[in-house]
């Protein structure tokens, strides 16, 4: 089975939309694994997102990231990755499709609400930045 890890970005978490996120998982048929609100130091957020260390954007992304809660959510489907990334919708909530998590609640490129891994490989990887196999066993 597919994994793939969601995180509610601190945007979302102010905005009181954890609990509306959650529902849209639920009800798109999403196993949830596990799920946990922490905060991360900027060291943390930095390293989550290595990948986009070259990017003129990861600065602030970082300052973003650990500027409040996060909800890191460890998810399992058939098909995960594309399947949260369509629910997800675009980066921009500009360009996001109706009815997508970033078009009802994101508000800018940066502040977009929630994260979706890029890949099934790259889904494993990030689901264990959060989350030890242990705490994932209670529900399997
Ligand atoms: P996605 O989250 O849709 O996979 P990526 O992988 O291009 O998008 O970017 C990773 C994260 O970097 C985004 N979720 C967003 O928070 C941030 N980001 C991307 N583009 C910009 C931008 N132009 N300005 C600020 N932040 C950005």
């Amino acid at each position: 089975m597919e994994r793939t890890l969601c995180i509610i970005k601190p945007d979302a978490v102010r905005n009181q939309n954890v609990g509306n996120i959650v529902a849209m998982i639920q009800k798109a048929g999403f196993r949830i694994l596990g799920l946990k609100m922490i905060r991360i130091s900027p060291e943390q957020a930095g390293a989550f997102y290595e990948v986009h260390k070259e990017r003129p954007f990861y600065g602030e992304l970082v300052n973003f990231m650990s500027s409040g809660a996060i909800v890191p959510i460890a998810l399992e489907k058939d098909n995960a990755v594309a399947d949260w990334r369509a629910l997800i919708g675009a980066t921009d909530p500009a360009e996001a499709a109706d009815g997508t998590v970033r078009k009802l609640y994101a508000t800018s490129k940066g502040e977009n609400a929630v994260h979706g891994s890029d890949s099934a490989e790259n889904g494993r990887i990030e689901v264990g930045f959060f989350f030890s196999e242990a705490e994932l066993a209670a529900n399997r």
